[in-house]
Parts: C-alpha cells; sequence; structure tokens
C-alpha cells in the first residue's frame, strides 16, 4: 500500500502560463478573461432558476407535520409525520375541512404517499414499512415493505417514484411496488441530497429539498436538475410566529394546471405559480 500511496502524492504545482503561451495554446481570440465569462455564463444558463408568484392562500392546519401531500378532485390528501401523531387525511381544499381521517399506530412515522389507481400509497419513516388503502374509505388493503429510510412519494399513472433523503429516487414498478431501477438528481456541482417531498408535474419530477427553500423541476428519466424555483418568503414573519417547520408538501392539479405548496406546521397553503428569474419584478430596496 505505501508504494501505491506515493502515487497519489500531489505533484508540484505547473508553472503558470505565460500570456504568449496561453495565446499560442488557445489563439488569440479566446484570451482567459473571455473565456472565463463564456464558461460562467455556460454554467449559469445550465440550470434555469425561476422565483414564484403567489396566486391563492389557503389555511393550512398547523399541526400537521406535512409529510405527504397530494390533490384530486378537489380535495387534498395529507400524510403527517412524528410518532403518535401521524394520521392520513382527506381535505377540503378551500377550507382546509377534514372530511375523512385514519391515525397511524403511534410508533409509526408518516411519510410521503401517492394516489395510484384509486389507491393511496403511504411510506413510514424509518420502520420500512408501507401501507396500501382504499382511497375511497381510507381502509387498510395491504401492506409492504422497502429498504432504508422512507421519504416521499409520487407517480405517473405507471410508475411511482420514492426517495429516502439521499441523492436519489427509486422507480417502482406501480402495480407490483418493486423497484425498477434508481436515478440520481444531480446539478452541474454533482448529486443534489435530501430530496424530499415529490410531486408529478407535466411530465417533471417537482421535489422540494430538506431544510431549504428551493424546489427543483428533475427530469424523470436521468434525475438531471432542470431548474431550480426560490420558494423564500411564503410565510410572513406573522405567520413564523409560534412553531412553524420547513417547507414540505407540493401537489399538483393536473386539470386545472395548478400548483400548491406548504410546510411542516405551517398555517397556509399556496397556490403558486413560477415565474423565470429574468422575468421577476425587481426587489425594491
Ligand atoms: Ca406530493
Amino acid at each position: 500500500m505505501k508504494a501505491r500511496h506515493s502515487n497519489w502524492q500531489a505533484e508540484p504545482p505547473a508553472p503558470p502560463l505565460e500570456d504568449s503561451k496561453i495565446e499560442a495554446r488557445w489563439g488569440r481570440r479566446f484570451r482567459l478573461p473571455g473565456m472565463a465569462i463564456l464558461v460562467a455564463s455556460v454554467a449559469m444558463a445550465a440550470t434555469p432558476e425561476y422565483t414564484y408568484k403567489i396566486v391563492h392562500v389557503y389555511p393550512h392546519d398547523r399541526t400537521s407535520f406535512t409529510e405527504g401531500l397530494e390533490y384530486r378532485g378537489g380535495f387534498l390528501y395529507e400524510s403527517t409525520g412524528e410518532q403518535g401523531h401521524s394520521v392520513l387525511r382527506k381535505m377540503k381544499l378551500e377550507t382546509g375541512e377534514v372530511v375523512q381521517e385514519i391515525k397511524l399506530a403511534p410508533h409509526l412515522f408518516g411519510e410521503g404517499i401517492t394516489i395510484l389507481n384509486h389507491e393511496i400509497v403511504q411510506l413510514t419513516y424509518k420502520t420500512e414499512l408501507g401501507f396500501v388503502y382504499d382511497m375511497a374509505t381510507m381502509k387498510e388493503k395491504r401492506t409492504f415493505i422497502y429498504n432504508g429510510e422512507g421519504w416521499a412519494l409520487t407517480n405517473d399513472g405507471t410508475q411511482i417514484y420514492m426517495d429516502d433523503g439521499s441523492a436519489q429516487i427509486r422507480v417502482w414498478d406501480g402495480a407490483t411496488l418493486r423497484e425498477k431501477r434508481r436515478i440520481t438528481v444531480h446539478d452541474d456541482n454533482g448529486p443534489v441530497e435530501q430530496v424530499n417531498e415529490l410531486e408529478w408535474v407535466a411530465g417533471e419530477i417537482y421535489a422540494n429539498v430538506w431544510q431549504t427553500n428551493a424546489m427543483l423541476r428533475i427530469s424523470p428519466a436521468d434525475g438531471r436538475v432542470l431548474g431550480r424555483v426560490n420558494l423564500a418568503g411564503l410565510l410572513t414573519d406573522e405567520d413564523r410566529k409560534g412553531r412553524v417547520d420547513v417547507l414540505n408538501g407540493i401537489a399538483y392539479d393536473a386539470a386545472g394546471k395548478r400548483l400548491f405548496v406548504t410546510g411542516k406546521w405551517w398555517p397556509k397553503l399556496f397556490e403558486i405559480q413560477l415565474v423565470p428569474k429574468n422575468l421577476a419584478p425587481k426587489q425594491a430596496k
């Protein structure tokens, strides 16, 4: 090992190239400052950035430690976390009124949900136990197991996408819940870790990143980050009085093309539209 080790010794740094040598290597038209600007602008263009516009504000139960959120036919379905407090519930979007709810066993910590073929699929955090419920009755139909932590779910109508807090999204067969492949969420800087709540939006996966205000637009084909949305500033200082936790929860009304976001213990749920950052109005100083 010692002999191999010496191969890893850093070589002395190469002496800086003189300008004339740079020009000889790259040609007169590609002096370094120009190249730096070119490279920087390519890197900046690689991941489009977005801000947002609030379209509507709805109430959200500030005792809900939101872990999974999905929209179907005028109702929001929400799975909440924390041992002893985890529930699966159906709520009216406009009022937040709970119309149906089941409680999880006290030792379970509810996590992501998704609705496929009139069934609600739900993860738990560290217990490697999943549930499948009838969507109409919320009665448990069966359970399933998976490896590792359960964070979030979404689906494209056929396949289910599941994440575990890493940069990986597992792709499951929607019928068998067996893993088919994985994709790694990544941008120009490498893998993006702690990908949390997921939502299928018009052929892309949207995901918020735990403990940040970032929501990513991800290619389901290869995990590439197609866009980055800065959701900072949704809650006012007044909203933040009392207990609030991080952004978590994305739901999409595919028929109405409405995008909803909320957070753990947030008093509000927001319908938002994404705005390309270069089109956003300048903030007043
Ligand atoms: Ca969701």
